[in-house]
């Protein structure tokens, strides 16, 4: 069993697409195990796009994900990461095939909709950063 974290970005909540998205992962047969909506600050968001820092579009990504409130979610279930990102679609929505959040929803890079983590390790950090451990689900 593993867990990943997931997040509907700004846009997403923007455009009442929590249901949808929501429903994605439920219908997979993935399990929720936290959730909760919140507006994240500089710190937060400098923190989860770490790894991206040096990268050009840091600040651009920052601005918009401290844009306005999101919804953070631990899912459960075999493989979820890798479930997860495949129900998610490929970064660029450009190449997310339909019939994925960002292939059926999104049109532009920055805004494309929710985040998933991109390994087990990543989760496990991701999810210590946005959860405290009583948050969630046993
Ligand atoms: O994990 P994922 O969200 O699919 O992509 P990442 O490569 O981790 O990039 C994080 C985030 O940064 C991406 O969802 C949009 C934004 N971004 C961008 O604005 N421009 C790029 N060239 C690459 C990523
Ligand atoms: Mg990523």
């Amino acid at each position: 069993m593993e867990r990943t974290f997931i997040m509907v970005k700004p846009d997403g909540v923007e455009r009442r697409l929590v249901g949808e998205i929501v429903r994605r992962f439920e219908q997979k047969g993935l399990r929720l195990v936290g959730m909760k909506l919140l507006w994240p600050d500089r710190e937060l968001a400098e923190n989860h796009y770490a790894v991206h820092r040096e990268r050009p579009f840091f600040q651009d990504l920052v601005n918009f994900i401290t844009g306005g409130p999101v919804v953070a979610m631990v899912w459960e279930g075999p493989n979820a990461v890798r479930l997860t990102r495949a129900l998610i679609g490929a970064t660029n929505p450009l190449d997310a095939a339909p019939g994925t959040i960002r292939g059926d929803f999104a049109t532009e890079i920055t805004t494309n909709l929710v985040h998933g983590s991109d390994s087990v390790e990543t989760a496990e950090k991701e999810i210590a950063l946005w959860f405290r451990p009583e948050e969630l689900l046993r």
